[in-house]
């Protein structure tokens, strides 16, 4: 029988990528924003993640109507098949404007551009139906030390964020950290950052995050222990589940596949701060390996969801009651094996 469970599931549509990395071309062809909509609908998710430019293309030569026309068009298709908008996200670090970062480029032109930018995105998320606008700050950063004043960066965060919350009184802003890649080093890289930049806010209420496990594996922190500190704030409205082998590269990949028990650890802490009750939901931002044949294509997307649900059926069935003797007892060791024995079926 099958599970009962109350979480909803989604990805973006640069989750089914081509394969390109910095030292060789796509190895898949591109495929329409179409045919991955009813990919999506076919394998039974229950929303999508966009980019602003995911959701009106070329989004830079249009005016405002336009945006909101095609804006229009989009939800009226999303209704049509039954798929939500999880939330919008600006995408400010493919423009020649945002090639110093865009909130805290040096260029006051260019931070301009990345505010304008970000307005729209929130226009965009209104007529998609969502309030949530996730902010990966990718580029805000530097690549050595002294580009940018570090203090004046927070400033001119705060300042972005502000205009963000201005622009619409019922936008929440969800911001992913993420502590390098593009940069060197990112000006928000932990939940910690996070949360501590909304209080400098206009509206602090509306302003939380979203975790990535590879993120946070990459800060060197335990994304379980992330999940735990943001939700005590109940400050977290998105999760980006995937995994991560070390202090690499980002390398998004699927859900439980490097660390099987970190991945258990993670859905155990969303269980028990009763993660997705208020509507929020489980994102998976994973790529397929570069070696992906085109017939297995959504492979990594329907294996991290099946994961996840193997993982829920184990923490739900994890004898909670003899770890809190073990942990009465102070008996970690006995704790351990548990832990390890059932995740290997004993
Ligand atoms: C990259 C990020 C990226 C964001 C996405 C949504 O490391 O994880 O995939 O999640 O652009 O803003
Ligand atoms: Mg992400």
């Amino acid at each position: 029988m099958a599970l009962k469970h109350h979480y909803q599931f989604c990805f973006g549509p640069w989750n089914i990528s081509e394969g390109q990395d910095p030292y060789g071309p796509t190895t898949r062809p591109p495929q329409s924003f179409d045919w991955k909509l009813s990919a999506l609908k076919k394998m039974g998710f229950d929303a999508m993640m966009f980019h602003d430019d995911d959701a009106v293309p070329d989004i830079d030569s249009k005016s405002v109507a336009q945006i909101r026309k095609e804006a229009k068009e989009l939800k009226k298709r999303l209704d049509g098949e039954g798929i939500a908008a999880e939330m919008v996200a600006p995408r400010l670090w493919f423009h020649p404007n945002t090639v110093d970062g865009g909130y805290t480029s040096n260029d006051k032109k260019h931070r301009q551009y990345a505010i304008d930018r970000s307005r729209r995105c929130i226009d965009i998320a209104k007529i998609l139906g969502t309030d949530l606008i996730v902010l990966w700050l990718a580029r805000e950063g530097t690549y050595i030390r002294e580009a940018k004043d570090g203090r004046r960066s927070v400033d001119l965060l705060v300042e972005a964020f502000d205009a963000m919350l201005a622009h619409d009184k019922r936008a929440r802003l969800a911001i992913e950290p993420k502590p390098n890649e593009p940069m060197d080093h990112a000006y928000i890289p932990t939940i910690g950052h996070a949360l501590a930049i909304a209080q400098h806010t206009r509206d602090p209420k509306r302003v939380g995050c979203l975790i990535e496990s590879a993120h946070a594996i990459l800060a060197g922190l335990d994304p379980s222990d992330e999940i735990d500190f943001a939700c005590s704030f109940d400050k977290l409205w998105s999760i980006h589940l995937n995994d991560q082998n070390g202090l690499k590269y980002d390398q998004d990949r699927p859900f439980g596949c490097t660390n099987l028990r970190s991945a258990f650890d993670q859905i155990r802490t969303l269980e028990r701060n009763q993660y997705g009750k208020n509507g929020e939901y489980v994102c998976f931002d994973v790529h397929p390996f570069r070696t992906t044949k085109v017939e297995h294509w959504t492979a990594h997307l329907e294996n991290s969801r099946r994961t996840f649900l193997l993982l829920l059926e184990k923490v739900r069935s994890f004898d909670e009651k003899a770890a809190r003797s073990l942990i009465a007892n102070r008996d970690y060791q006995a704790l351990d094996q548990l832990v390890i024995e059932h995740l290997m079926g004993n």
